[in-house]
């Protein structure tokens, strides 16, 4: 388990937890609560969907269909499954479908015509996998969904889910905003530079900003758009931005390297990003976490790529015939400057 920050947060972590009264938000000056954001196991047991599968013997062999991002964080994402299959003796095949939906319907395909044990996948986008995943449910693969979700009306065509919850990554950094600006009287003109455009965590962390955001409508989103999670597509959405807005106060960007790319845009306009204009961003890759320690981010909540073990975890369940969770949160927490410092050296992506 990673060691709990030891530096106080400007306010009470918990507040930012999905569901708890923003009444919680509390100034610096509050006494300090230190929990972690998403916590692990939300079990669902009882769910009459899921259908145990028999227990099997032997090496397990497993269709992993990757996104195919170039970024650390993707890079990250992807060594830490193939580090955990191979320390586990896993046997992996593993494909990666640049950004394309129909290559990763492919890879499915493949992998059901392989008669792996298990299929597991990041799904590029929500929509579209329900024909795929009933092959694979007629050909009784288990099929466990990682890192991002799917939209289905049908439950039962995925055995588990684990990855982070998108919505209160949103929240948090709402809930941060509404903190940093509590005492400009507004309106605070608010750029949002989204991911993959229907993409879970690009659907849900939206979901979560606006939920975070409420009623607090001394926010302004001025502008909300796609610059596709890439570091090149925030700074180019983020340039053209500035030449048609001067009033841009804070700019939250769903992943950090669009955070990072919007980093150099301010500063090739000339501005301060941190002090002009503020950044918020989520994941917490080693770039954004020195952006953070160097005052030019302000907030980063993290996604945590390092899911390998905890797959590899389910997978054996899966096998061995044991109940497993529908639903798996990964382990988060959230970094302000004042508690970046110690993070640093360890991060390694
Ligand atoms: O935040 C982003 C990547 O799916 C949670 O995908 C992941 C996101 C991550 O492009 O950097």
């Amino acid at each position: 388990m990673r060691p709990l920050p030891l530096t106080p947060f400007p306010y009470a972590v918990q507040s930012i937890k999905r569901g708890a009264p923003q009444t919680m938000l509390r100034p610096i000056s509050a006494v300090l609560t230190v929990t972690l954001i998403a916590t692990a196991l939300t079990a669902c047991g009882n769910d009459p969907d899921v259908k145990l599968q028999p227990a099997r013997k032997g090496q397990i062999t497993i269709g992993f269909s990757q996104i195919g991002e170039s970024s650390r964080w993707r890079a990250a994402n992807s060594r830490s499954i193939q580090d955990a299959a191979r320390i586990q003796n896993v046997k992996l095949i593993f494909s990666v479908a640049g950004l394309s939906q129909q290559k990763q319907i492919a890879d499915i395909e493949a992998f059901i015509s392989q008669k792996v044990d298990v299929i597991a996948f990041s799904p590029v986008v929500e929509a579209g996998w329900d024909e795929v995943l009933q092959h694979a449910k007629n050909a009784e693969i288990p099929v466990i969904l990682t890192d991002r979700m799917i939209a289905t009306s049908d439950p039962s065509l995925y055995t588990s889910s684990l990855g982070s919850d998108f919505i209160s990554e949103g929240i948090s950094a709402a809930v941060w905003m509404k903190n940093e600006f509590r005492t400009t009287p507004g309106p605070v003109n608010v750029v949002e530079l989204s991911g993959t455009p229907g993409s879970a965590p690009a659907v849900q962390r939206k979901k979560g900003f606006q939920e975070g955001l409420g009623d607090a409508n001394k926010f302004k989103i001025i502008s909300s758009s796609t610059a596709n999670f890439s570091r090149a597509d925030g700074k180019k959405v983020m340039a053209g931005l500035l030449k048609t807005h001067d009033d841009i106060d804070v700019v939250f960007a769903q992943n950090d390297d669009m955070g990072l790319g919007a980093m150099a845009a301010i500063e090739a306009a000339g501005k301060k990003p941190g002090k002009d204009i503020k950044i918020a961003s989520i994941d917490a890759i080693h770039d954004g976490l020195v952006a953070l320690e160097n005052g030019k981010i302000n907030f980063v909540a993290e996604c945590n790529p390092l899911i390998g073990p905890q797959l590899m975890d389910l997978i054996q369940d899966v096998f061995l015939g044991i109940e497993v969770p529908k639903r798996v949160d990964t382990r988060e927490t959230v970094f302000f400057p004042e508690n970046v410092k110690q993070y640093l050296n360890d991060r390694e992506y």
